[in-house]
């Protein structure tokens, strides 16, 4: 068997996804995700004009030797755009070694460790009423597990907070509102660590010691902020502070590391394992936050798990409505067959992206279970694709209170 096709596929239920599906001359299919949120085309680009031509009848049981031909063949290594097309061949190549296999593809990758994988969702609310709201109906839907984000008193509209909560409103399909440039926010961090530590003793109060709760500070703050952040939250017990630091300087976080036992969760915006390098050995966090999607694959995020494991750090991979369905079904995989698994992101996708891709996993009881079917369990629809064209859409864009352009 070789590879006889290679398809870019760009589809837009709601938000953008691109999706690479590689076809086996024995007519076997394997999908791969591409999505670099905002920057959706720059990958399809580097697929179909550097990536396809080369896919064209190589043997597609050769995984790790593919990913080496793509990354080190290239000579211009790591970034976003060119580990996304990397992670889109693997998973698509993975996806095909399972199907032949007839196996799930977590069978490949081990076997289970656990019964399921551990979910967290995401509540958030702009008033503390609305948020305790909030958090009610994603206990009710089953989580066990909560990201709490707050608006802050004073400022207008923050990211990861949905604007309006009434008619179950969200803000992940909020940035996708494709507008030709991005929005723009406005951002007071003294403000933000006066309010967030209210916010979580009134969350406790409400809900208890034992809910698992977490907080993305989207690389918003100094170190020294962050440390600050982590101490006044330590008496909230969280499960993780994330991205607490702009994530391109790894020696930050051991400011942050010394001054706070609050757990830390980095790496979304990660593409390698040397954005890891100094993060793991030494010990400076206890979740490792990339996705399948913009780390290079699973062949290149379980090597990152492994090098973790050896310094008890785990997985708490990416897990927002941008990664495709394809994308989450591989970190579902990967995550049930890891010994290092910690816990899994889970924005349940709308309606019509569910509609493009059909998925074979399950959710109940507060865990996430990859399914039986062979491969990774998604099916792509074409039909309904084709109903969603591309439209362009931004994230949003953050600025102090003076105008200063900030991290968000
Ligand atoms: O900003 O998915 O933890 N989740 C997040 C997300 C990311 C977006 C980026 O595309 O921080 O909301
Ligand atoms: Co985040």
């Amino acid at each position: 068997m070789s590879i006889r096709s290679a398809e870019v596929l760009i589809t837009s239920p709601g938000r953008n996804f691109v999706t690479l599906r590689i076809t086996t001359s024995d007519g076997v299919v394997g999908l791969g995700d591409a999505t670099v949120n905002g920057r959706e085309l720059a990958v399809a680009s580097y697929l179909r004009d550097h990536v396809v031509p080369l896919l064209d009848g190589r043997d597609e049981a050769r995984i790790e030797d593919t990913w080496q031909y793509l990354y080190r063949g290239a000579y211009w290594r790591r970034g976003p755009i060119t580990m996304a097309a990397i992670a889109a061949v693997d998973m698509a190549l993975w996806d095909i070694k399972a199907r032949v296999a007839g196996m799930p593809l977590y069978q490949l990758l081990g076997g289970r460790s656990r019964r399921g994988a551990l979910a967290y969702g995401h509540a958030s609310g702009t008033t503390t009423d609305a948020l305790f709201q909030s958090i009610r109906n994603h206990l009710d839907e089953g989580f066990r597990a909560i990201r709490v984000q707050t608006g802050v008193p004073g400022l207008g509209q923050v990211y990861g907070v949905a604007s309006d909560q009434r008619a179950g409103q969200r803000y992940d399909y909020e940035p996708a509102g494709r507008t030709a440039v991005p929005t723009e926010e406005t951002w007071d961090t003294r403000a933000y660590l006066r309010h967030v530590p209210t916010v979580f003793e009134a969350v406790r109060n409400e809900f208890g010691p034992e809910l698992p709760l977490l907080h993305d500070g989207h690389h918003r703050m100094t170190p020294n902020q962050a440390a600050a952040l982590g101490k006044s939250l330590e008496p909230y017990d969280l499960f993780w502070l994330e991205d607490c630091t702009p994530a391109e300087n790894q020696e930050g976080l051991r400011r942050v590391r010394s001054q706070t036992t609050t757990p830390l969760a980095i790496g979304e915006v990660f593409n390698s394992v040397f954005d890891y390098q100094t993060l793991i050995t030494e010990q400076l966090i206890d979740y490792v936050r990339s996705a399948v999607t913009h780390a290079g694959g699973i062949t290149a995020l379980k090597k990152i798990m492994d090098f973790a494991n050896i310094y008890q750090i785990k997985s708490g991979f990416h897990g927002p409505t941008d990664i495709s369905p394809v994308g989450q079904a591989a970190h579902l995989h990967l995550g049930i067959a890891l010994h290092n698994f910690g816990i899994q992101e889970y924005m349940k996708h709308s309606r019509d992206t569910l509609d493009v891709f059909h998925t074979s996993y399950t959710f109940s009881d507060g865990l996430l279970d990859p399914g039986e079917t062979p491969g990774l369990g998604v099916e792509y629809d074409d039909a309904a694709a084709e109903k969603f064209d591309y439209t362009p859409a931004y994230l949003p864009v953050n600025r102090l209170l003076d105008g200063t352009v900030h991290d968000w």
